[in-house]
């Protein structure tokens, strides 16, 4: 069945967004506004070419292709996160939902919510029925959780939410008690701006005893961090590239794509991989629905995301002074990954 709604919140109207209910499930998209889609991502593109150096929105990697292309970099032997991070939830879910009781679980970027399936059947077990709320910008990847995770455990309800972090904000008020998770290191794709603001929002949403399930990179050895974004297969090539032959599809860009490299590259004073695309050859790249067009020299490099690497003090110091305080700190034997349960006080 599908029907339009509007969601409305204590802080105000969430907008219009299409419901979409089967058997228990819920898929709240986005009224879709492919225009204003467009518009947005030509007016970011031109944003950051403009820029020095010229970067583009890391947001923008997520369309269908790079949702997919995500999940496959998941797999890849190099990427060590996703695999650290599922086997520390997975010895410590039950541990996480005795502390945090009964809860509405949110994921922000959920993808396809691979490694919360182990907490909620915890949380199931625990507490019973489970209402589960992921939400992500790749429809695909959501619909995709909204059909897996009830048919593996029927205590679970799902409300998924097409929308942004700044969507799921709104949420915060109306879910509590609630556990957020923001898992996989995504905050480490946030500059040290953003996600100053990122925490501002969340701690003013969550309600005092609330809880936020963290995952973070750690920093460790360079090597093992440069070959977890220069997979052997490729796969996180492709995740790059798909990026300009989106803009291409999208903005008619006329990018010749083999002429540009997937450059990844740890940047030990900053601590952070810093992924570009380098252009191999000059090319003119046009932004179609804003009628611009910018020069790319050759070798030159356009920033495409940032991996930022996190150390436990200083980060738990930063979470302190944002009102978040970590009640459990969890690591592997490696001290690759962390994952932090933190209340807000
Ligand atoms: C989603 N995010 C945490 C990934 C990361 O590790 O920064 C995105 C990614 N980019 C290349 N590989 C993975």
């Amino acid at each position: 069945m599908l029907m339009k709604t509007q969601c409305t919140t204590n802080e105000g109207m969430l907008g219009d967004f299409l419901l979409a209910a089967n058997s228990g499930r819920h898929l709240m998209m986005r009224m879709p506004d492919r225009d204003a889609e467009t518009d947005e991502f030509a007016e970011s593109v031109a944003a950051g070419l403009a820029a020095r150096p010229r970067r583009l929105d890391c947001r923008f990697l997520y369309d269908s292709e790079g949702g997919r292309l995500f999940e496959s970099i998941c797999r890849q032997p190099e990427y060590y996160l996703t695999r650290t991070e599922s086997a520390i939830m997975a010895a410590r879910a039950e541990e996480i939902c005795r502390y945090t009781g009964p809860v509405t679980i949110l994921e922000l970027g959920s993808g396809s919510s691979g490694k919360t399936g182990q907490l909620l059947a915890a949380h199931a077990e625990l507490h019973g029925p489970t209402h589960y709320v992921p939400v992500d910008v790749c429809e695909n990847s959501l619909r995709q959780a909204c059909r897996a995770i009830p048919a593996r455990c029927s205590e679970v309800r799902v409300t998924g939410l097409h929308g942004t972090y700044e969507d799921a904000f709104a949420l915060f008020g109306m879910t509590s008690p609630a556990l957020t998770l923001f898992l996989g290191s995504t905050i480490g794709n946030l500059d040290e701006d953003q996600a100053d603001s990122f925490w501002r929002s969340v701690a003013g949403g969550m309600a005092t005893g609330d809880f936020f399930l963290l995952g973070v990179d750690l920093v460790k050895d360079e090597q093992i961090l440069n070959a977890a974004y220069n997979d052997a297969a490729g796969v996180t090539a492709a995740f790059t590239r798909n990026l300009f032959a989106r803009m291409n599809r999208e903005l008619d860009a006329g990018l010749e794509l083999d002429k540009i490299e997937h450059v990844a590259r740890y940047n030990p004073r900053r601590e952070r991989i810093e992924t570009w695309g380098r252009f191999t050859a000059p090319q003119s790249l046009k932004v179609g629905p804003l009628g611009q067009s910018f020069s790319i020299a050759r070798n030159e490099e356009i920033l495409v995301e940032i991996s930022r690497k996190f150390r436990l003090p200083p980060l738990l110091e930063h979470l302190r002074d944002h009102g978040l305080i970590a009640r459990k700190t969890f690591t592997d034997q490696q001290q690759w990954f962390g994952l932090l349960l933190l209340e807000r006080i």
